[in-house]
């Protein structure tokens, strides 16, 4: 592996790729559709990239390959890294505490050893094949102490740091009995990049007060500490988003059109689709959602004849306890509402416990009338930035949580407070009866927004902010850069 290297890496829990082995038994790779990698696909090109790790399947060790014009440099987990780095510390531990604790993080010294070591194994890999001056972008919270584990290996990386999730405020942020090497290890990037101004700000607090560094946002200082000089870390929001492009060009195909007919035809012609999307997870609201339909259900607001909820619940974290239980418990009220209200030709709800291919998810978005995003908490939410992208007749209503990081942006939305299964109701209720007009005013708007902002744009600004933080720190004197590794990515004219 040494003898590769690259001025532009990527390093995430799961590589952009999954292994298929066909009937024969013969092992290829696929990429995994996703707004990241289409950003980064014409960044990595043009600066010589590579992306580093997990390959999907435990106790596979492979050699760096190439996929769609990537370098893909695969880092071995084992099962039992699988359990307590994965699925122990990142998924039941970090995942609950930096939603909000609507689950009970688990708090295991195990997990937290097993995730220090994992860490180190990513560090050491992207280390392992970064160019003298590279710029590195670690994802998400699996790998908060990649970023200071790479500075001390190698001062000379440009690292930059993406938080896909919130951040949480100090107060539920101080339970963590490693809050301190949390914080130290983000500090360890050049730029560390949050959805939210909130996410942000909850961050730069935690840094006054667990380490007491001055900050003056976006900028946290940083002292030096022995022969390290002082330096200056970038703390601040970029919204995540999606290929916008992409997703208008899947949602216009014919096919997909009258795929959405269909869909709309099988479900028995109701007046109203509404549709829910989301990884069958407990941050997701799927529970309130159910709970405010049966009501209305109940109470003969609405009747099974006129409306149809489909939910698409895709299986994720099927070994962790509590995704057990939830699922459990949604299929409990998704099977007492169909039982309590369905009729032999209309069910209350059509649920899908299943993932789809991205054509049917397109179709689906056309189809739905009402596209419900509840979220309890969420760093931000893809799927309502699908649902406007693939709207180009401008109809259909976007009930959403302002608890999503996508309700920063997506001011024309209906905007709910799901806890609140009332206000829930009444807004479902306006949205069934919104006149065509109120429809695609908000639509339209709820467009434009979406447009301004595509992945590429995110990525863009991520890495530009990256390049400038490169100058600041040449500037102050910081870690002797060679600076010949600046790149710069032209991107092709989009249409
Ligand atoms: C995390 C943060 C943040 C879902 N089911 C199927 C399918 N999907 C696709 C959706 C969407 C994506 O998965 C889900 O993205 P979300 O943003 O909604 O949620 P998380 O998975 O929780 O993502 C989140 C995100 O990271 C990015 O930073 O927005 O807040 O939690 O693109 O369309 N795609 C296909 N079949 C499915 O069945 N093809």
């Amino acid at each position: 592996m040494a003898d590769e290297s690259y001025s532009f890496v990527v390093v995430s829990n799961r590589l952009p790729v999954d292994r298929v082995v066909d009937e024969a038994g013969n092992a290829s790779w696929k990429q995994s559709p996703g707004g990241l990698v289409t950003a980064l696909e014409p960044v990595m090109r043009a600066a010589d990239g590579a992306w580093v790790g997990w390959a999907g399947q435990a106790d596979l060790d492979l050699e760096p390959f190439d996929n769609a014009g990537i370098r893909i440099v695969p880092v071995p987990l084992s099962e039992s890294d699988l359990e307590l780095y994965y699925e122990g510390f990142s998924n039941d531990t970090l995942w609950p505490l930096y939603h909000d604790v609507i689950a009970q993080p688990s708090y295991h010294r195990e997990w937290w050893e097993r995730y220090v070591q994992v860490n180190r194994r990513f560090a050491e890999a992207v280390a392992g094949v970064s160019a003298p001056g590279a710029t590195v972008w670690v994802q998400d919270y699996q790998l908060q102490l990649v970023p200071a584990m790479l500075r001390e290996a190698r001062p000379d990386l440009l690292i930059g740091f993406f938080n896909h999730i919130p951040f949480p405020a100090y107060g539920l942020y101080s339970q963590l009995p490693w809050r301190l090497q949390i914080i130290d290890g983000l500090l360890g990037a050049d730029v560390v990049g949050f959805q939210r101004v909130a996410d942000a700000g909850n961050f730069s607090r935690a840094v006054r007060r667990l380490r007491g560094y001055t900050t003056k946002s976006p900028v946290i200082e940083v002292p030096g500490v022995d022969d390290a000089p002082a330096r200056r870390v970038i703390a601040k929001p970029f919204p995540i988003s999606i290929d916008v492009a992409g997703f208008q060009e899947l949602a216009s195909r014919p096919e997909v059109q009258e795929r959405a007919r269909q869909i709309r035809e099988d479900l028995g012609n109701p007046k109203t689709i509404m549709l829910g999307v989301d990884r069958l997870d407990y941050t997701k609201g799927i529970t309130h959602r159910l709970k405010a339909f049966g009501e209305l259900l109940a109470d003969g607001s609405l009747s099974v004849e006129d409306v149809t909820l489909v939910q698409v619940a895709t299986p994720s974290r099927e070994r962790v306890e509590s995704y057990r239980q939830l699922r459990d418990e949604i299929e409990l009220a998704v099977g007492r509402i169909n039982g309590d209200y369905g009729t032999i030709s209309h069910q209350a709800i059509s649920y899908l416990h299943h993932g789809f291919p991205r054509e049917e998810m397109a179709a689906l978005y056309l189809a739905a009338d009402v596209m419900l995003v509840t979220a309890l908490r969420d760093g931000m939410n893809l799927v309502a930035k699908e649902y406007v992208a693939a709207r180009s007749d401008e109809d259909g209503v976007l009930i959403l949580s302002e608890f999503a990081g996508a309700s920063d942006e997506l001011r024309a939305a209906l905007l709910v407070n799901p806890h609140d299964i009332d206000g829930l109701k009444d807004t479902i209720l306006r949205a069934i009866d919104m006149p065509r007009h109120e429809r695609r005013k908000r639509m339209h708007s709820l467009r434009k927004k979406v447009a301004e902002n595509d992945v590429s744009h995110w990525s863009d600004s991520f890495l530009a902010t990256l390049r400038r933080a490169r100058r600041t720190r040449a500037a102050w004197g910081g870690s002797g850069l060679p600076g010949e590794a600046e790149w710069t990515v032209e991107r092709p004219p989009q249409s």
